[in-house]
């Protein structure tokens, strides 16, 4: 048979718009493929809700991928170390309650798991503002990844979410958003974000989950975006708490999705 690249390129734009047709109304939004946005999608995924990530990157993984200072290993305590088990992620005894993993392995398994259990996962997209209503936030607006980094002049697109979890990391952008342009506050001490405080493994680990809730109607955080929201200190190349929280944030939208 001799190849035709009309087909191939049909194949192509074909069932990429009918995925994206089916995935304008979803039951929940996750900005943010680090390890806490992959894991949240999977388990919300698994337990049969619509599922879209959103990555400005070419790959999944966030921070996952360089370890520490890019030696590429990662630090799970006792806590966590089920859940990577969950994924089939090996993990190796240090000394006490610390567990290694391979970094690149933990990051490949994860986004593995989660698109195979049905997660809709739109790499090279970026969220730049959020869809309100009076009452709740209700969707995002996306853009090509490709579109902010050149700096064009083009007007987005918009999704319909039910919920919405702010996975982005240290930068926490979807609160930032929220908080800059939806009228309102933000439910932490202040109203505000409160902004991320310097590394103290130990607390963050713990504050990473209590602060793992929703922030603004309609919007939820996870992993770091969760102690950069509620003034949490950082953590360094210790992962259980990111992989937690975004268990506990599919946890606690499964119990809103079912009530
Ligand atoms: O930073 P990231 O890995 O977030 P996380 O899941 O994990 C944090 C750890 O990696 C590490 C740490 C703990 O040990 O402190 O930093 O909380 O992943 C966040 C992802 O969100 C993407 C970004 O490219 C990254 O892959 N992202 C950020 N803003 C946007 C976004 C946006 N506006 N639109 C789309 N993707």
């Amino acid at each position: 048979m001799a190849l035709d690249e009309r087909i191939i390129t049909r194949a192509i734009v074909d069932r990429w718009h009918k995925k994206f047709q089916e995935s304008l109304d979803m039951d929940v939004c996750i900005v943010g493929g680090g390890p806490a946005g992959i894991v949240a999608g999977y388990f919300l995924s698994t337990w049969g809700h619509r599922v879209s990530l959103f990555e400005r990157k070419l790959s999944l993984g966030g921070g996952m991928w360089g370890g520490g200072m890019m030696f590429n290993e990662i630090v799970v305590q006792e806590e966590a170390r089920g859940l990577l088990e969950t994924f089939g992620v090996p993990t190796e005894p240090f000394t006490g309650e610390y567990y290694c993993a391979d970094s690149v392995t933990c990051t490949t398994t994860l986004a593995s798991k989660a698109s195979l259990a049905g997660l809709r996962i739109w790499n090279l997209m970026c969220i730049e503002d959020v869809i309100m209503r009076s009452e709740a936030i209700t969707g995002l607006v996306i853009n090509w990844a490709a579109v902010e980094i050149a700096g064009l002049h083009v007007d987005p697109l918009s999704i319909a979410s039910r919920f919405t979890v702010d996975a982005t990391g240290h930068a926490c952008e979807v609160v930032r958003v929220v908080e800059r342009k939806v009228p309102g506050k933000l439910l932490t001490d202040s109203g505000k974000c409160e902004g991320e405080k310097s590394l103290w493994a130990d607390r963050a680990e713990q504050l990473t989950l209590e602060n793992t809730t929703e922030v603004f109607p309609g919007l939820y955080v996870a992993g770091m975006a969760a102690n950069a929201t509620f003034g949490g200190p950082r953590m360094g190349p210790i992962f259980g708490g990111m992989l937690l929280s975004g268990k506990k944030a599919a946890e606690l939208i499964h119990a809103r999705l079912t009530e």
